[in-house]
């Protein structure tokens, strides 16, 4: 599979990220903890050199907390649920600890942090339980901030919001499927019938538990389950295929890391 696509605002993305590099003093590299691999972008390291950077990976209420567990013991990563406002302390104490070890110089401004991350892992969300109002707009669908905005989080801290960027060739297939299953890529770039087959195959092997209400782990069992009929009675295979990535999507199969 070879999926050749950048849209062109993130080319544009791309090089607004590298021309801000030189105004901040580290960098957040947000990913999404169902996807601590396959969610960071092997760009941005390039593009983003040698700035601090930290590892956040959001989403973790919907991801497996053992392998949660297993990132953030390698160190410098943090782990959180952004929608849980307790995660607002937990962020400001790992960037401020981050910040403090990593840098050496001293400035009378506040520190200065760029948020960057593939599309849809939180990136405004982010930001937004952290300045505690919401200054950035947020979507369930990638590609919902368009251009970079500075935000205010305290007399300490200001932080850059970006456009999610993803790298110009989607090579590998099961990359491709993870991303479309975890919705950071667009549901029009790959049929939503193709990507739920894929995550059925996934979870009959890996958490066989999440399909346990559906019987069997075909896409026919979950239409049956999910009363995905019809016209004349039949299963609707496309309705079944959606309504399980929608669950998926929201949790409702249980927490499940897909690398
Ligand atoms: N369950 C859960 N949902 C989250 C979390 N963080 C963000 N979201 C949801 O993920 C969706 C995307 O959030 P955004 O903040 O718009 O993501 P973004 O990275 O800024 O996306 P782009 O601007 O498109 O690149 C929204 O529906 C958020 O509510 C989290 O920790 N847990
Ligand atoms: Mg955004």
């Amino acid at each position: 599979m070879n999926i050749h696509w950048f849209p062109g605002h993130m080319a544009k993305t791309r090089k607004m990220i590298s021309e801000s590099l030189k105004l901040v003093d580290g960098v957040i590299n947000l990913a999404d903890a169902r996807l601590p691999t396959s969610s960071q972008n092997p760009l941005l390291y390039e593009l983003t050199g040698h700035k601090p950077t930290m590892l956040v990976l959001a989403k973790a209420d919907l991801a497996d907390p053992e392998k949660t567990r297993q990132w953030v013991d390698k160190g410098d990563t943090l782990a959180v649920s952004l929608r849980d406002n307790k995660s607002k302390q937990k962020l400001l104490d790992f960037v401020q600890g981050y910040l403090d070890r990593t840098l050496r110089k001293r400035f009378i401004r506040p520190w200065r942090v760029m948020v960057v991350g593939i599309p849809n892992v939180g990136k405004s969300t982010l930001i937004n339980l952290l300045a505690a109002r919401r200054s950035a707009k947020v979507g369930d669908r990638p590609g919902i901030t368009r251009t970079r905005q500075w935000i205010k989080i305290s007399g300490d801290l200001e932080m850059l919001d970006t456009p999610g960027i993803l790298w110009p060739k989607l090579e590998e297939k099961s990359v491709s499927y993870k991303l479309a299953a975890t919705g950071c890529i667009r549901d029009e770039i790959l049929p939503i019938m193709e990507v739920s087959k894929w995550l059925l195959e996934f979870l009959v092997r890996e958490y066989p538990q999440a399909l346990a209400r559906f019987d069997r782990g075909t896409l026919e069992g979950v239409a049956e389950k999910m009363g995905a009929i019809g016209k004349g009675g039949s299963l609707d295979l496309d309705k079944a295929a959606e309504l399980l990535l929608r669950d998926f999507r929201a949790g409702r199969l249980g927490r499940i890391t897909l690398d």
